[in-house]
């Protein structure tokens, strides 16, 4: 399968003979740092290889449009809960340079027992089956292969069906897992005794398979009330996991700690969460660092979130993180907009930019305050190790209720989250191996009857379906009604008769967001606002975001909803719009030249901004090209306006008009056109105008050579003139 950057991602070639699919490559994999990298007219210092297809960066277009990658990899997660959807958006995604695409789990599929089978669509997530993260993965090795960079594809073996997953992902190529047995204990009260002896079988399974492990201890983070204060647990829940890993034989490399800032402003975050994690390098030197922001914290408010996002990226790029995550308040509004997910790629991605080299030029202070917060936290963190020896055991202790209790160690609410060894899913589910236990593929932890002396234990029955990829058992939809080709059979239709809706989740389902102010109480306003967006024509609106702005002045509301409006693109006007030459060619073409341009508005108009915009270089205008302006300013007869060409032999004449009434706009093109001909310099002169109801259409119908209407820069103007010099030199 290959994608074209010109052609949308096509789901039914995704799923064309998938059972006879086998992945690219297995494992994962890291970006190579490249030092005193040369990109455009910068040398950068943390970056790696640029994409060979990507979207710059908005502002890229001061710099020569490029678009350097940072050293880290950037995670997304996306998960709409239709595979085929999520497809789309992580191709979108990658573009942005997101290179770890987690899918979030149907809720708590920790509890079920096994693997699920089909593509169920999903409620908070999608359910992960073999055919959805085949299919996904098939469509990411095309994405890869766009973007031009390996993307790492992300899920989790948690829960009780843990082995059989991780089995399933060393077969399809996942490469990045969460495992954490203490997830399961904590919050999916699934039995302890069963989660740890599942976690040696799917650690040894990942471990084999290069499957990068990510751990569960930001869980605390995020669900404590005061998350600052279970800093110490953290430490100790990372270090319960990486020994246990380490353990079954897992390596150093594979092992990345789940890192989270405990804090966002109003708190005082930087002197809170850079101790924080300062200790965590320092305690785990060895291991690699995922960070990721805090949805503890998270509010529907954009801004706010962006604005966190980029002072953890900061703390993640002064202490040395390996991937940087990104999260949405999408989660906070229930509704993963894809646009949302970019925007969160982007602020990573911008602000590792803007901080590249960072640590060339500052240093973390090393002094005392900085030294007494860190040792503060290593000792809550050791002391808390010490008492779950003393308790008898992490299973006496999590008894006990020690893991999750919100007082800052040794400091006790009694409010931690207790678990009895003897309950939760799975109990009395863990028996003896027989003594002649055969494993059911060659990764696998403890002895094994068919662990002989020869190259691969499965060789005793044939092969096992790590070892040969036929044996794996494709089992297709079992369900014919919630399956992917019912699914599809809308979006299919849509996309023969040339139909579009807008869309932010899942294919055509007509979401907008409208946001709007309304100069009252809060209270009064919100109804007003949903009232208003109901007027909009928005079915089911509802408020994802308020801001107050002041409790009688008024607020600020985002608002979602259903808008029922299909457009068939043969009825649009679609013409192809010639792209405007490049503004260094602009240059060396115009600099050498000296051509001479007269511009003014003309008529009774005094209105001289939209001219500026388009002549002076403060505004990005042609100025800066090396034309050399006359601008006669304003309410300049067209007359006056032709004899200042006539005298400084200008090549082009600009006249602009803002306000017009009675078609006056049109007179003046017209004249413009009629007395350049009667003084018979029709020929030299490229003649534009511009202004608010012009268009290009019109402009010619008058005589003119072009006209330009909203939304013109100085780019497209300067580019129109040198193309029509350059054709009447060429004759
Ligand atoms: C993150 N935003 O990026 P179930 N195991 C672990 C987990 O953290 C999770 C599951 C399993 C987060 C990801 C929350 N984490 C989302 C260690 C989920 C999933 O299928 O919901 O039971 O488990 O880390």
């Amino acid at each position: 399968m290959k994608l074209s950057p010109d052609k949308k991602l096509d789901v039914s070639e995704v799923l064309k003979d998938l059972d006879q699919y086998r992945p690219k490559r297995k494992g994962w994999t890291w970006r190579t740092k490249i030092d005193n990298h040369e990109i455009g007219p910068f040398v950068y210092q943390d970056t790696s290889e640029n994409l060979s297809n990507s979207i710059p960066l908005p502002a890229a277009e001061y710099f020569a449009n490029i678009d350097p990658q940072s050293e880290m990899v950037i995670t997304t997660e996306i998960a709409s809960g239709r595979f085929e959807d999520d497809l789309r958006r992580m191709r979108m995604a990658a573009w942005h340079g997101a290179d770890h695409i987690m899918v979030i789990r149907t809720t708590g599929q920790s509890h079920i027992d096994g693997l699920i089978e089909g593509t169920p669509e999903g409620i908070g997530g999608i359910p992960v089956t073999r055919k959805q993260i085949r299919a996904t993965r098939k469509a990411l090795d095309a994405i890869e292969e766009e973007v031009g960079r390996p993307i790492n594809f992300h899920s989790y073996v948690s829960g009780v069906a843990g082995p059989e997953i991780a089995v399933m992902f060393a077969e399809e190529g996942v490469n990045g897992a969460h495992q954490d047995p203490q997830y399961n204990v904590l919050y999916r009260d699934i039995n302890m005794h069963r989660s740890f002896v599942d976690a040696a079988e799917s650690k040894k399974i990942m471990s084999d398979a290069g499957i990068l492990q990510l751990d569960g201890a930001h869980n605390a983070n995020a669900t404590a009330k005061e998350a600052w204060k279970v800093t110490p647990e953290l430490f100790v829940q990372h270090a319960v996991n990486t020994a246990y890993s380490r353990a079954v034989g897992m390596s150093a490399e594979q092992i990345a700690l789940s890192t989270v800032p405990p804090t966002a402003p109003p708190a005082p975050k930087l002197r809170l969460d850079l101790p924080y994690a300062v200790a965590l390098r320092e305690l785990f030197p060895d291991y690699k660092m995922r960070a990721q922001q805090n949805t503890r914290y998270m509010e529907a408010d954009m801004m706010e979130a962006t604005v966190s996002h980029v002072l953890d990226t900061m703390i993640s790029r002064l202490t040395q993180t390996d991937i940087q995550s990104t999260i949405t308040p999408d989660e906070g509004r229930n509704i993963p907009w894809h646009y949302n997910n970019v925007a969160g790629v982007n602020t990573a991605r911008q602000t590792l930019m803007g901080l590249d080299g960072l640590t060339d030029i500052l240093e973390v202070k090393q002094d005392d305050a900085m030294r007494a917060k860190v040792r503060e936290l290593k000792e809550r963190a050791v002391l808390f190790l010490e008492e779950i020896i003393a308790q008898g055991g992490y299973y006496a202790a999590v008894e006990a209720g020690q893991f999750v209790d919100q007082g800052y160690y040794p400091e006790r609410k009694g409010d931690g989250i207790k678990r009895d060894p003897h309950g939760g899913d799975g109990a009395g589910s863990v028996i003896a191996r027989a003594e002649d236990y055969g494993a059911p593929v060659c990764s696998h932890f403890g002895n094994n009857t068919y662990n002989q002396s020869q190259e691969k234990a499965c060789m005793s029955y044939g092969g096992c379906s790590l070892c040969d990829a036929d044996k794996i058992q494709y089992i297709d939809e079992l369900d014919d009604t919630d399956n992917v080709a019912t699914r599809l059979q809308h979006p299919l239709a849509d996309r023969a008769q040339g139909v579009l809706r807008p869309e932010v989740e899942k294919h055509g389902d007509g979401v907008v967001c409208v946001t709007l102010f309304v100069p009252e109480s809060p209270a009064v306003a919100e109804l007003a606002a949903l009232e208003m967006a109901r007027r909009m024509g928005l079915k089911n609106p509802e408020v994802i975001n308020k801001r107050i702005m002041h409790p009688a002045e008024g607020s600020l509301f985002e608002i979602k909803g259903v808008l029922e409006v299909t457009v068939r693109i043969k009825d649009l006007p679609v013409t192809e719009r010639e792209q405007p030459m490049a503004e260094p060619d602009i240059e060396a073409w115009v600099r050498p030249r000296n051509i001479h341009i007269v511009a003014a508005t003309v008529g009774e108009d005094e209105h001289s901004v939209g001219l500026h915009e388009i002549l002076d270089i403060k505004h990005g205008g042609i100025e800066k090209y090396g034309f050399v302006c006359h601008n006669l300013g304003t309410s300049v007869p067209i007359e006056t306006v032709l004899q200042h060409a006539q005298q400084t032999g200008a090549r082009a004449v600009l006249i602009s008009t803002i306000v017009t009434h009675a078609n006056v706009h049109q007179q003046h093109m017209r004249h413009l056109h009629e007395l350049a001909k009667q003084l018979g310099i029709r020929q030299q002169l490229i003649l534009v105008a511009g202004g608010t109801q012009v268009t290009d259409k019109l402009a010619r119908k008058c005589g003119l050579d072009a006209g330009f209407g909203r939304g013109t820069t100085g780019q497209d103007v300067a580019s129109f003139i040198v193309r029509k010099l350059q054709e009447t030199q060429a004759k």
